[in-house]
């Protein structure tokens, strides 16, 4: 396989300073080593260019930096729209979850000149289902999944094209355990599939993944996979955005990616919310480089 690495060091999207690093550490993890070790060309397209939150004032206190967002996001689409007429896989760093809605407008408008539609699978301990009117902190990376089912304000939800992004009967969230209260509304009344920590604790992660993409590629060309490193459990990554205890094990991420990867149908990458400051020893990006190994084909035999 042939995939191009972008990174989008951007953390407008949140409070938390420190996961604009994120695509230098899982790059100082060994990722293109990691993959090239796989048999796949890999090349590394370097980092998209991000604003610093101290060259701009955040706007709208409902949802901070969106115009600086949005830029971003339609910058990526058009780099992830690119790759994909290229023939490579795209695989973005993140950066916090906002990048989400630029890669998932860059892959849905390819397939759409196609004629076809994605699902997506948004892994995460949270369900980014936020819009201004809902959102307690105004943080923009709390609503990328609701920008790209179509909910929240245009200047997101069109990013480089037209909306929804993914229809909700195709998009899947897997291991949500935190949400906030408005959130949770939102969530039912979009018509995802949600699989909560409950879900996986008392049906296994195999059936929740195999469930999941029945889901995600019942009627589309394939689904694209956004993996917040938050879903796992802070013992095994601490160095996230916003850690939430309860998370999946080290094993069930794993598992996730390695079905993932037998499915043959991910046709995008994207890994987010990696902060090197609350980390130690860089081992969440360390993680995040053997997850992306198993979703793009490392097997233990
Ligand atoms: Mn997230």
């Amino acid at each position: 396989m042939k995939i191009r690495i972008l990174g989008v060091p951007l953390d407008l999207g949140q409070e938390r300073r420190g996961v604009d690093m994120g695509p230098s550490a899982v790059r100082a993890a060994g990722l293109n080593a990691a993959l090239r070790e796989l048999g796949h060309q890999v090349e590394d397209s370097g980092n998209i260019h991000v604003k610093l939150a101290e060259e701009q004032h955040y706007g709208d206190r409902r949802a901070k930096y969106l115009k600086e967002i949005a830029e971003t996001c339609r910058e990526l689409a058009e780099r992830v729209y690119h790759t994909l007429e290229l023939g490579f896989f795209p695989l973005s760093l993140g950066g916090d979850h906002s990048i989400a809605v630029g890669t998932l407008a860059g892959v849905s408008k390819f397939y759409r000149h196609r004629g076809q539609t994605i699902g997506c699978l948004w892994i995460d301990a949270h369900a980014d289902m936020n819009t201004p009117e809902s959102s307690p902190s105004g943080n923009v990376h709390g609503m990328p999944f609701a920008a790209a089912l179509g909910f929240g304000p245009e200047v997101l939800t069109n990013v480089f094209g037209d909306s929804p992004k993914v229809q909700a009967k195709n998009a899947v969230l897997i291991g949500a355990r935190d949400l906030d209260a408005g959130e949770r509304q939102q969530v039912r009344e979009s018509g995802v599939h949600v699989f909560t920590m409950r879900d996986i604790d008392e049906q296994g992660m195999r059936a929740v993944m195999e469930k999941s993409i029945e889901l995600a590629t019942r009627g589309t060309g394939g689904f694209a996979v956004s993996l917040d490193m938050d879903v796992v459990d802070p013992d095994e990554a601490p160095g996230v955005g916003t850690p939430v205890p309860g998370g999946i094990t080290f094993r069930e991420a794993h598992l996730a990616m390695e079905i993932i990867a037998d499915s043959k149908k991910m046709v995008s990458l994207e890994i987010v919310e990696v902060n090197p400051i609350l980390d130690t020893h860089n081992r969440t990006a360390a993680l995040a480089v053997g997850l992306a190994s198993s979703a793009l084909g490392k097997k233990i035999l």
